[in-house]
């Protein structure tokens, strides 16, 4: 990335794409989720980058605002999904307490049977502070949501409705995750294992059954609330349904991400915009995310 001197560069690897980006040659806009293949980024500030992002024959101004990494991919992203990870980097995390390098995951498959199925899955499930709590469960990621609360599936959500096991693929076997009862949550991060409020430098979500651009989407804010930008996910192309979305910025900034995964709440009766239904419903999957660095 170090040699890129226009405002976009872009290639496409079998079937999938990444984008990057230098910012500050971009227009602001703020709210607006991007077109597929179309990255936007707003709201970026020179002040929240305290080191040059590369070595090498870089303007100062790029120094301070160094290249975003947007990737998406639908129909078969594991290829993506692997390369996502390399840009988070190794290793895959699993102890708590900030580690050096690396990145976490949460693929929900081993969420207890009595937290599947239920709206009463916990937000903070997978940062426990309760020093007696299995390593697994201090991943330094805190949801939220406005709306009832959060449900783990392990059937695509067919006991909520029949129509939804058709609907809905898992990527990782066998639980998916929704919001109950909506469809926004915010995700925050925390030293893991810790209440010590963190930050990452990327994230990216697997969702299933998007139909239409725009009603899955992930946007970015730094520490101090500040949209890094609206990131949306690609439509479906294949009969697995499955999309990716993954963002990654030069250096940990990300603070919180709000994610946005369809139209309406998962509910009986309420089918998909594929099934008669008037709104485009998704769930999700794996979440990938940077290392979680303590907030100065
Ligand atoms: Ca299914
Ligand atoms: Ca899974
Ligand atoms: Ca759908």
């Amino acid at each position: 990335m170090k040699s890129m001197n226009t405002q976009q560069g872009e290639r496409s690897l079998g079937g999938w794409r990444w984008v990057a980006l230098a910012a500050l040659t971009l227009a602001a806009a703020c709210g607006q989720a991007m077109e597929p293949g179309v990255a936007t980024v707003s709201g970026t500030d020179p002040e929240v980058v305290d080191e040059a992002p590369e070595t090498g024959e870089v303007s100062a101004a790029w120094k301070s605002q160094a290249p975003t990494i947007v990737l998406t991919a639908s129909g078969n992203i594991a290829g993506a999904v692997d390369q996502f990870r390399l840009l988070l980097g190794d290793p895959l995390n699993v102890i708590p307490g900030q580690q050096r390098s690396g990145r976490r995951e949460i693929n929900w498959d081993g969420v207890p049977a009595a937290l599947t199925n239920v709206d009463t899955f916990p937000g903070d499930f997978f940062n426990s502070v309760d020093p007696a709590a299995p390593a697994g469960r201090k991943r330094g990621a805190v949801f939220t949501t406005p709306s009832a609360g959060f449900r783990v599936s392990d059937n695509d959500f067919a006991d909520v409705d029949p129509s939804y096991g058709d609907e809905f693929n898992a990527f990782s076997l066998p639980r998916t995750f929704m919001v109950a009862g909506g469809t926004t949550l915010d995700a925050t991060f925390r030293v893991a294992g810790t209440d010590i409020p963190a930050h990452v430098r990327g994230f990216g979500v697997v969702f299933s059954d998007v139909d239409r651009v725009g009603s899955a989407k992930v946007e970015y804010f730094d520490k101090r609330g500040r949209s890094l930008g609206v990131f949306a996910a690609l439509a479906r192309s294949d009969a697995s349904g499955l999309s990716f979305l993954g963002v990654v910025f030069d250096q940990a900034r990300v603070a919180r991400v709000r994610i946005t995964s369809g139209e309406a709440a998962l509910s009986l009766g309420t089918k998909d915009l594929s099934a008669g239904g008037t709104a485009d419903l998704v769930v999700m999957d794996d979440y990938l995310y940077g290392e979680p660095r303590r907030i100065w």
